[in-house]
C-alpha cells in the first residue's frame, strides 16, 4: 500500500468516525478488490520485473494470478494446491521459484516481488525465495531485463476463482477497458473455510448443483433431469437404464441405438418430462378466481362465483330471500330486495309503522296497515283522521224552536224566548 493510499484510508476512517461524507475515497478503496469467476480476466498495463510488484488474493480454487506474455518473454504467477509458482521465461531459459504452502484457504495472502539490495525476492507471509542475485540467475539482474516491451500483454486472473486486492504496479480499476466477467467491490466470497464444492471450483456442469457430502468431506453434483452425476459433473443421460424420465414419465428405448423417448403424463412435457405444463393463464379462472397449476388446473373462486372456471355467478335470489312480495335482484355474492310501499329492511321484512307520526287526531286509536293506517274515532268524530265533529244537531233534536248548539257527540238546546225549558 502506498503512503498516499494509506493516508487516504486513514483520512476516510477519520472522516467516517467524524461523520463527514467521504464517498470519493471509499469509491477508490472499493475499486481495489476484484472478483474473478474462472471465466474472468482483466488486461492492465505491463509490469517491469525490477519494480515492486505485489497483490493480495483470497481463493479456494486458485488459478493464474497474473501472466504477462510478450514475443520473447513471459512471467506468470500461479497459485495451486501445492503453493505459489513464479515462472519467468527469458528468451530461451525458464526460471522457476516456488513457495510451498496451503494458500487455497479462503484467507487473504500478500505476495511481493521486490528488487532490493542486490536480490530479486519473491515472498508471501514469512516465506521468501531469492529469484536472482549477482551469483544466482544473475542474468535476471540485468537492468535491461524488464520483461516488458511493446508486445507485452499483462492479464490478471486467468482461470482464477477468487478475489484479488491490487497492489504496487498491478493497478486495476473499473476504468480499465479490457475486462471480462470481473466484478469490482468487496469480495463476494463468503468468509470461512473452503468447502469441497468451493475447492473444486463449481465442478457441476449443465446447471448441476454442488452439494457437500458431510461424511466423506467430498462433494456430489445434484443434476437436472436428463443428466447424471457420475462422473462428478452432470453429463447427459442417453439410455433408459438410469431412469431419465421424471414425474412418472415412461421411458422407451430405441431398438436401433441407445437413444430413448419419454412419454409424459398429463401436465408434464420436456424431453425428460421435467417441465410442468402451466395450465394457468390470465384467462383460465374468470371473475378474479385464483388458478392452481397442479396436474391440470384448479380454480379457487371468489365468493359469489362458481363453476370450474368461476364463470357462473351464483344466484343469491334462488332461495327467495325477500319478504312481502318484494322483488329480488341478484348481485355478486349478495342480493338486493326492492320493497313494496310500506315495507323496509334488507329483506323487506319490516312493516313501516304509519301510526308512528300519530296521524289520528282527537285521541283516536291508530291501526297500522300495509302502507296505510286506519283511525278508530271516538264517538262524535269522523273523517280519515277523526278531525270532523259529527253534527249532532242534524236531526233537529231541540223542540219548540229551541236553538241547537252542536257539541262533541252531544248538543245543547237554547230555549231562550221559546217559553219552554228542558234539554
Ligand atoms: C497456471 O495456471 C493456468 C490456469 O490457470 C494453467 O493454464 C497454466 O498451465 C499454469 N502454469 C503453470 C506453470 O502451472
Ligand atoms: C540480498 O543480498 C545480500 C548480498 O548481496 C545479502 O546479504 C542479503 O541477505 C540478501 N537479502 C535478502 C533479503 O535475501
Ligand atoms: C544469492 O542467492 C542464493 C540463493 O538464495 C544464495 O545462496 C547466495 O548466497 C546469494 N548470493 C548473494 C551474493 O547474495
Ligand atoms: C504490498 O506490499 C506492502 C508491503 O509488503 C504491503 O503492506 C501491502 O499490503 C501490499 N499490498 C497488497 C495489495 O498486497
Ligand atoms: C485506474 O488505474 C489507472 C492505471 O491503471 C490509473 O491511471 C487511474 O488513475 C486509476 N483510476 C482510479 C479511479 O483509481
Ligand atoms: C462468470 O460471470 C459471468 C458474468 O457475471 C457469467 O456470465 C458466467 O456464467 C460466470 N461464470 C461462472 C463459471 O460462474
Ligand atoms: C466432466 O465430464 C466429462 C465427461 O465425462 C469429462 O471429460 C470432464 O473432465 C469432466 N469435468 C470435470 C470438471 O470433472
Ligand atoms: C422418439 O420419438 C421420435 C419422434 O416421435 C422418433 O422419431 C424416435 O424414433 C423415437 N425414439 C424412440 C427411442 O422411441
Ligand atoms: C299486508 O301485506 C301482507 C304481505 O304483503 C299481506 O299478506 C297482508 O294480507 C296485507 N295486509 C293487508 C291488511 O293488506
Ligand atoms: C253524554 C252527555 O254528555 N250527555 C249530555 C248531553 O247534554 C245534556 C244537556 O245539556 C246533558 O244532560 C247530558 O248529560
Amino acid at each position: 500500500m502506498s503512503y498516499l493510499t494509506a493516508a487516504v484510508l486513514i483520512l476516510s476512517v477519520f472522516k467516517l468516525i467524524h461523520g463527514t461524507h467521504s464517498l470519493p475515497q471509499l469509491q477508490i478503496t472499493k475499486d481495489r478488490e476484484i472478483f474473478f469467476n474462472k471465466t474472468s480476466y482483466v488486461r492492465i498495463p505491463p509490469l517491469n520485473l525490477h519494480n515492486h510488484i505485489n497483490l493480495s488474493f483470497r481463493t479456494c480454487v486458485g488459478g493464474t494470478l497474473f501472466v504477462q506474455n510478450s514475443v520473447k518473454n513471459k512471467i506468470s504467477l500461479n497459485v495451486t494446491t501445492e503453493g505459489l509458482l513464479l515462472i519467468i521465461h527469458l528468451t530461451s531459459k525458464t526460471y522457476e521459484s516456488k513457495i510451498s504452502g496451503q494458500f487455497l484457504d479462503n484467507s487473504w495472502h500478500n505476495v511481493n516481488i521486490v528488487t532490493r539490495s542486490g536480490n530479486i525476492t519473491f515472498s508471501v507471509a514469512d516465506q521468501q525465495q531469492v529469484v536472482a542475485n549477482a551469483s544466482y540467475n544473475a542474468e535476471l539482474m540485468n537492468a535491461e531485463v524488464t520483461l516488458a516491451d511493446e508486445t507485452s500483454k499483462l492479464i490478471l486472473g486467468e482461470g482464477f476463482v477468487g478475489c484479488m486486492f491490487e497492489g504496487a504496479n498491478l493497478i486495476s480499476n473499473t476504468s480499465i477497458s479490457e475486462k471480462h466477467n470481473v466484478e469490482w467491490g468487496p469480495c463476494p466470497l463468503p468468509i470461512g473455510s473452503c468447502s469441497p464444492c468451493k475447492k473444486a471450483g463449481d465442478p457441476c456442469q449443465n446447471n448441476g448443483r454442488c452439494e457437500e457430502d458431510k461424511t466423506t468431506g467430498n462433494y456430489d453434483c445434484v443434476c437436472e433431469a436428463g443428466f447424471t452425476g457420475i462422473p462428478p459433473n452432470c453429463t447427459k443421460i442417453t439410455t433408459c437404464a438410469s431412469s431419465p424420465c421424471v414425474n412418472n414419465g415412461i421411458c422407451s428405448s430405441s431398438p436401433v441405438d441407445s437413444s430413448f423417448n419419454c412419454t409424459c403424463p398429463d401436465g408434464f412435457t420436456g424431453a425428460n418430462c421435467e417441465l410442468e405444463i402451466d395450465d394457468c393463464n390470465s384467462n383460465t379462472c374468470k371473475n378474479g378466481g385464483y388458478c392452481l397449476n397442479k396436474n391440470g388446473f384448479r380454480c379457487f373462486c371468489i365468493p359469489g362465483y362458481t363453476g370450474s372456471h368461476c364463470e357462473i355467478d351464483v344466484n343469491e335470489c334462488w332461495s327467495n330471500p325477500c319478504f312481502n312480495g318484494a322483488q329480488c335482484i341478484d348481485l355478486v355474492n349478495r342480493y338486493s330486495c326492492v320493497c313494496p310501499v310500506g315495507f323496509t329492511g334488507r329483506d323487506c321484512k319490516i312493516d313501516i309503522n304509519e301510526c308512528a307520526s300519530n296521524p289520528c287526531m282527537n285521541g283516536a286509536t291508530c291501526i297500522d296497515g300495509n302502507a296505510t293506517f286506519t283511525c278508530i274515532c271516538p264517538p262524535g268524530l269522523t273523517g280519515n283522521i277523526c278531525d270532523f265533529n259529527i253534527d249532532d244537531c242534524k236531526s233537529s233534536p231541540c223542540l219548540n224552536n229551541g236553538l241547537c248548539l252542536d257539541q262533541l257527540n252531544n248538543y245543547t238546546c237554547n230555549c231562550d224566548g221559546t217559553g219552554f225549558t228542558g234539554a
